[in-house]
Parts: structure tokens; sequence; C-alpha cells
């Protein structure tokens, strides 16, 4: 482990950044942009098939050497470096966090206590493998003998969102005759949904918990058992319709799932850094176990990528540094991801889970308050449907977010000049951001129109668009399997970077902890099973003690 460090704000590196941003607060990009012909060249990067220009942006050669000497004090690289050769960077759990091991395909060993964990990681990529033949070769089949037609994968959080986001981003790669299901919410309306439309002799459900304790997912799992066992399933037949990946065997063996059916995961691994494990089984049933192969190739060479490139090269470096740069100088606390391509509209949601559950921290590794600003609130949408909604608080609005705008160069479906004009759509966003209209030309425009100087004079206010607002522009050939993995893992890693930097454990989550402890107690006041005594004193406020009676009182003393 290494020294504890100085407080942040205390760093001469942090205070140089603090000047820095006074003596260049009032520049904008416009003028930055004019002054240096080589600007897009200066501020562009590639790696593992990802291009980034981060030239629109409120920042010169000099601001980007202040966050590297930044990133150095902190000790970034050894922190990167720990990381890959699994010291307990989760210092809280007293864990590593080895999501780069899942996808190390090369033939470097890793350790955890002292044993090589890269043979149970291809170990299990085979059994994965085999699995997934049987399945998608219709040896392995369902209680009538009829071949699968559908998988529900029944898991939330990171056993959801990260394989939900990659299966629809690599939709084209599906195979024919797989459709593929997830279910996560404790809310009747998803499963009953999905259990509607799939026949039970043709369904394979995979159950997704690393704990296999989460109770969204046993309930679904509970249900979706009975509508299995209602509907022509027989207790034999479970295991021929059941999956499981947990680290939890003895829990899903309890639960009736057979002991063969299970796939591992391990401590090591956090939830929403888990697609690449056995969690990632529906995507790799749906796009089969080449393209799942390929997904955590891209990964690797971003892997190999962040942890050998100089800082000032580094892709999720860089976009971790900007990010603070905002967040920290700028007073942004929030960062749009905007993917102009249908298949990765479901980016937003898993790259949210991933950072604001990795650093939405308060605390240092040292268990020390902060004393500067830490995750931002990452959101975002589809491309270009958001310029129809949400960009005009971009545009005009009072608060800042920076966005990164993220595009292929191709389609996989290229129907007549859509993709020029989405292309056309994505680079117009990022320079009306950056350049904005300034009060003389939105009252030339004005008058050319033929408005009356009084009346052009009116309006202009409400039409100049002040600019100046930054964004990255992330490109990439086609979302391949490749690209799709190099992309995530780049995120994966902005995040962890940002996390050394303001010394919070970026793999713990015990802020998540207080609402499911509330919510079991909860549960027993809403089925009448607890009422308040002196040693369960039940709700202490007296808004929830209100709603916990309005819900009985209006579900006739409801009791399950
Ligand atoms: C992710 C979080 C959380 C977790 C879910 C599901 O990093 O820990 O989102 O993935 O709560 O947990 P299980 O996989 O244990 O059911």
């Amino acid at each position: 482990m290494s020294q504890p460090r100085p407080s942040l704000v205390r760093m001469p590196e942090w205070q140089a950044l603090l000047d820095h941003q006074s003596s260049i607060a009032q520049v904008h990009m416009r003028d930055l942009f004019a002054q240096d012909e080589q600007r897009f060249e200066r501020f562009f990067i590639e790696a593992a098939g990802i291009s980034l220009d981060y030239s629109k942006n409120r920042i010169t050669a000099e601001t980007m050497e202040l966050l590297i000497k930044l990133a150095q004090s902190c000790q970034l690289p050894q922190r990167i470096d720990a990381m890959f050769r699994g010291e307990a960077v989760n210092r809280s759990e007293n864990r590593p966090a080895l999501h780069t091991a899942l996808r190390n395909l090369s033939d470097r060993p890793v350790h955890v206590d002292g044993v090589d964990i890269m043979p149970e990681v291809r170990d299990t990529l085979a059994r994965m493998e085999q699995f997934v033949w049987r399945v998608r070769s219709t040896q392995w089949r369902g209680f009538s003998n009829r071949p699968f037609t559908d998988v529900v994968s029944i898991g939330i959080g990171g056993s959801f969102l990260g394989p939900k986001l990659v299966s629809a981003a690599l939709k084209p790669y599906w195979h024919g005759h797989l459709n593929c299901h997830y279910v996560a919410n404790i809310d009747g309306s998803h499963i009953t949904e999905v259990l509607r439309h799939i026949n039970p002799e043709t369904t394979l459900f995979l159950i997704q918990s690393k704990s296999f304790k989460t109770q969204e997912t046993l309930e679904n799992t509970r249900v979706a058992r009975d509508w299995f066992l209602h509907n022509g399933g027989s207790h034999e037949s479970i295991a021929k319709h059941f999956v499981a990946v947990t680290a939890n065997t003895d829990a899903a063996v309890e639960f009736g799932i057979s002991a063969d059916n299970i796939f591992p995961m391990w401590d090591w691994v956090g939830g929403r850094y888990s697609l690449w494990s056995a969690i990632g089984l529906p995507t790799a049933l749906t796009i089969g176990m080449d393209n799942f192969r390929a997904l955590l190739s891209g990964a690797h060479a971003m892997d190999k990528h962040f942890h050998s490139a100089p800082l000032e090269h580094n892709l999720p470096v860089v976009l971790a540094l900007l990010g603070i740069w905002y967040g920290n100088f700028w007073g942004a606390d929030a960062h749009a991801i905007l993917p102009y391509d249908h298949y990765l509209r479901g980016l937003p949601a898993h790259i949210q889970q991933v950072d604001m559950e990795s650093n939405g921290k308060c605390v240092t590794q040292q268990g020390a308050r902060v004393d500067y600003q830490t995750g931002q609130i990452i959101w975002g949408g589809a491309g270009a449907n958001g310029q129809h909604a949400y960009h005009q608080l971009l545009h005009q609005g009072t608060r800042l977010s920076p966005a990164d705008f993220i595009i292929p160069l191709h389609s996989h479906n290229p129907v007549a000049h859509h993709h020029a004009i989405l292309f056309a759509n994505c680079l117009s966003q990022a320079q009306a951001l950056m350049q904005g209209k300034t009060a003389d030309e939105a009252r030339a425009e004005l008058e050319a129109q033929g408005l009356s100087p009084a009346e052009a004079e009116r309006l202009t206010p409400h039409k100049v668009i002040p600019g100046n607002k930054p964004s990255n522009t992330l490109l990439f050939d086609r979302a391949t399997p490749r690209t799709v993995g190099a992309l995530i893992a780049l995120y994966e890693h902005k995040t962890y970077a940002q996390g050394v930097i303001w010394a919070v454990d970026s793999f713990d989550q015990w802020g998540v902890e207080l609402g499911k402890q509330l919510g079991n107690e909860i549960l027993d006041q809403l089925l009448g099973k607890a009422v308040p005594s002196p040693t369960h004193p039940g709700p202490a406020d007296s808004s929830t003690e209100g709603l916990i009676r309005l819900f009985r009182q209006r579900n006739n003393n409801y009791s399950g």
C-alpha cells in the first residue's frame, strides 16, 4: 500500500490549477480555435480502436500539463499498476478489483493471496463456451425436447445493466433463433410482461446474482419457477431450464438450482464490473462465444493501453482529468453521455451505475471527510433524439454539464443518407455548444429575416447562445464486439482514475445498504408482521408511518 498522501486541496498542483482556472475563466473556446490551427491535432488521441477529439474543451496545453502533474502527485501510474497487480484497492472490503483479469487474454498470471486466478478464469470461459455451444447448436433442449427460443436473464444492478447494454449494443450479432429478455425490477409488471410472450418449453432462465441474496432477483426467480411449474414444467425438468451465475453456490443449490448448472463469480469482481464474467452469459448466448471473446479482446486492448500509455496519451486518464477539471474547478455537477448510435442507447444507464456507484463517495480511503467534490451526476441518452428534448439546457441553461458525443463512422444499417445526417447532427451539436451565437450575430440574423431593428433588439437576448460549452467526441469504426468492449473498459478506467485522484474507494457501495435495511423493516410493517413496540419501534418519522398506514388501509390490512 502506498503512503497516505496529503489532502488533495492542499497539494501545490491543486493550487496551481485554481490559479490557472482564474486566468482562463474568461477565455472563449472560439478564440482558442482561432489562435491555433493545430488545435484538433493537438488534442486528439487514439487507442484500442477508439479516437478521442478533446479539442472542444476549455483547456490549453498548460491546462493539460497541470492536470497531469496533479495525477502524478496522486501517484496515478502506481495506483493503476496496483489495480492490475491485484492489490486490495477496495480497502473498505479488503479486496482487489480484478475485472481486468476476466479479459486478460495474455499469459500474464494474476495473483490473489498468492494464487494465480487465471486458470480458474480460463476454465470458466471454457465452461461458458461449452454451454453456449450446446444451447446454440440445440443440443441442450427444453423438457419437451424442443430447442430454446428465449433466454430470460433475472438479475439487477451490476448483474443486469452491463449484460443488457452489451446485448443491445451487439444486436446485429445475435444468433437467428435465440431471443434475449431481461427481468430486473421488483415490480410485477416487469416479469409479467416478459412471461406473457414466452413459452416455458422453449425458455432458458439465467439467474444472475453474485450474492444470491438480492431480494428483487430471488423474488423474480420464485415467480419464474412457479410459472414454469404451473405451465407444464416439472421439478425434475428445472435442471434443464434454470442456470445460475453466483459466488454463493450453496444458496443457489438450496434454492433448487442444480450444482452442475452453476457458473462461478468471485469476490474480486464488483457487480458493476462483472459483465466480462459468466454474468455475460445472456450476451454470450445471443452473440456466440467468438463474439464474446472479441468483446473481451477489445476491453483487454484498452486495459493494456491504460496500464502502459503515458498519462498525456492515455485515453481513460485524459477523460478522467477533464472530468476533474470541470467538476472541481468549474463547478460542473453533471456529465452527459450522448451515444449517437441506436444500439448503444443503453450506454448512459450502464456508465451511470459504473461511475456514480463507484465515485459517489464522501470519505477518502482513509475514512476522512473529503473537502472537495467527487463523482458527478451521469446522465444522457441517444442522439439525435436528445436534441429535440434536453439539449436546450446544454445550450442555454445556467448549469454546466460537459458532454461526451459518441458515434461510429459506419452504421450497421446504412439506410439512405441516415448515417451522414446522424453524423452531421452529432458534429453540429458539439460545434454549436463550443461556438455559440453572439448578440451581434443573432441581431444580424434577425434583421436579415426582415425584422425591424426594435423587434430584432427585443428578440436578441433569447437568440444568444453563450457557447464555450465543453464536449468530447469519441469515434470508432463500427459498434463491433471489439470496439464495444474497448468503449466500456474506457469508462471503467476513467472512473478508477478519478477515484484515485479523489482518494475514494471506487469499488465499494455502502451507501446502498441503508435503504435495503430499512426496506426490510418497512415490508414487515406493510405486511402487518411487525407492530411498533419499545424493542421494535418502527419508523421514527411520521411521514413513513403515515404512508405505511395509508398503504394498509387502502389495501384492506394487506397481509401478503
Ligand atoms: C454493483 C452493485 C449492485 C449489485 C446488485 C446485484 O456493483 O454491487 O448493483 O450488482 O445489487 O447484486 P447481486 O449480483 O449480488 O444480486
